[in-house]
């Protein structure tokens, strides 16, 4: 499965790795991907064991927002 999701807050490449390391360590995830100038984070993940909301959750703990 794939998901892009809308994520405010990222001003800079640690924010960027900072969003790439949390969701990349979350199991089922295949591939992540970070545009800081799209605002968007692109995850291929096995929706068997993670959900979109669940990659939502993390990035929000992160101390980023997703919208939508
Ligand atoms: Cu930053």
């Amino acid at each position: 499965m794939r998901e892009v999701l809308k994520v405010e807050g990222m001003t800079c490449q640690h924010c960027v790795e900072t969003v790439s390391e949390t969701v990349a360590k979350m199991a089922g995830i295949e591939k992540v991907e970070v545009s800081l100038e799209q605002k968007e984070v692109i995850v291929e993940f096995d929706e068997s064991q993670t959900q979109s909301e669940d990659i939502s959750a993390q990035i929000v703990a992160a101390g980023f927002e997703v919208i939508g």
